[in-house]
């Protein structure tokens, strides 16, 4: 790592957190705080492109948060915050809804998925969502971004924003004696054997929050009980597990259980049916419900003492905040210095 490597990443406080969230996600959160100088964001912005009732809003940003200390963030050797308390990330978006083409943000999968048919309904913001999370991104000069594979699109948008603003703007980067690679492109960070988890009730859809069946997902809040029930209720074939990894292929349901089984475990999908192939579904499933309950009940808990002490996880979000504020002005200043803006010294 060199001294100016640094990590960002997201999430969104829109409803409870999954298994998906924990396994693309967090759990690599949780990995680079070794190597990396890292800031983890409770992304309440980009929950607002979508309705969100106020109240809830303020308890998911907290959920969150929770979820991040509970799974082994450190958020006094790192930054823990959330996005709407450094107002630089609404600053940066709104220079780069200029530097971005519409060309590039009509190509978003994301935005056609979410806005579905009624698109004239959907909301300016959701629209304009990848600015804003190339902003969140390079407010700090963030160089990695640990993400599952749905955000690969818009992170490439980031990067592209970044080059066409290193370019846009080159004569005037160097007459500020500024790194002429002023925003560095970030690199996506898309690893672990389970960067697309799947819904436990149709291995070939994502595994989501806006689902509106709880079975198809495991929520990191959900207690021992409720993680039996889902992982015994979710869809299999009517077929035994295969001896080998290429016998899961056309198998999605099958492919997904075994994939989240060698992401808690640490083990190879090869090893996993080197053990189970052959075998009932049944038996694998009492299995993988011992391990689910075994890796997430821990952090279950530590999330409900952390919801019981709202006062600390605020007191976490507000010194994270003033933490984040101090990178994110000395950008901004440099970014006004350089599209030619007056501002005070
Ligand atoms: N199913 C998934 N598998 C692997 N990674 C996933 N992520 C989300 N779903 C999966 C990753 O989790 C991080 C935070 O996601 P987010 O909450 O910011 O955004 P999201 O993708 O909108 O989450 P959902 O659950 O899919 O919400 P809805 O239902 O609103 O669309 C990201 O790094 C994401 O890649």
């Amino acid at each position: 790592m060199t001294a100016t490597e640094r990590v960002f990443s997201g999430v969104q406080p829109t409803g409870n957190l999954h298994l998906g969230n924990y396994l693309g996600a967090i759990v690599n959160f949780v990995k680079l705080q070794n190597v990396y100088n890292c800031i983890y964001c409770v992304v309440d912005l980009h929950a607002i492109t979508v309705w969100q009732d106020p109240a809830e809003l303020t308890r998911s940003i907290r959920e969150v948060t929770a979820a991040f200390i509970a799974s082994g963030i450190d958020p006094k050797k790192h930054i823990v915050f959330n996005q709407s308390q450094v107002a630089e990330h609404a600053e940066l978006a709104w220079v780069f809804n200029c530097v971005a083409r519409l060309g590039w943000l009509n190509r978003m999968t994301q935005f056609k998925e979410k806005a579905g048919k009624d698109r004239e309904n959907a909301s300016v913001g959701l629209y304009a969502y990848p600015s804003l999370m190339a902003a969140d991104i390079l407010v700090y000069r963030a160089t990695h971004v640990p993400v599952g594979e749905d955000q690969k699109q818009h992170l490439e948008l980031s990067r592209d924003i970044a080059q066409k603003f290193n370019n846009d703007f080159a004569d005037s980067i160097k007459a500020h004696n500024l790194d002429p690679v002023f925003f560095p492109p970030p690199e996506p960070l898309i690893t672990g054997p389970a960067t697309r988890v799947m819904s436990l009730r149709d291995g070939t859809k994502k595994m989501s929050k806006s689902d509106p069946s709880d079975y198809s997902r495991i929520n990191l809040n959900d207690d021992a009980d409720a993680i039996a029930q889902k992982v015994r209720k979710a869809k299999t074939d009517p077929e035994p597990l295969p001896g080998e990894e290429k016998g899961l292929e056309h198998r999605p349901e099958a492919d997904n259980l075994v994939g989240i089984y060698a992401a808690l475990s640490g083990r190879t999908k090869a090893d996993l049916l080197g053990e189970f192939g052959g075998g009932q579904f049944s038996n694998f499933k009492n299995s993988l419900v011992d391990l689910a309950v075994e890796k997430l009940g821990p952090i279950g808990m530590e999330m409900k003492k952390l919801a019981a002490d709202p006062a600390y996880v605020d007191s976490v979000l507000i010194d994270g905040s003033n933490r984040a504020r101090v990178i994110a002005a000395e950008t901004m200043s440099s970014v006004k210095d350089i599209v030619g803006f007056i501002r005070k010294r």
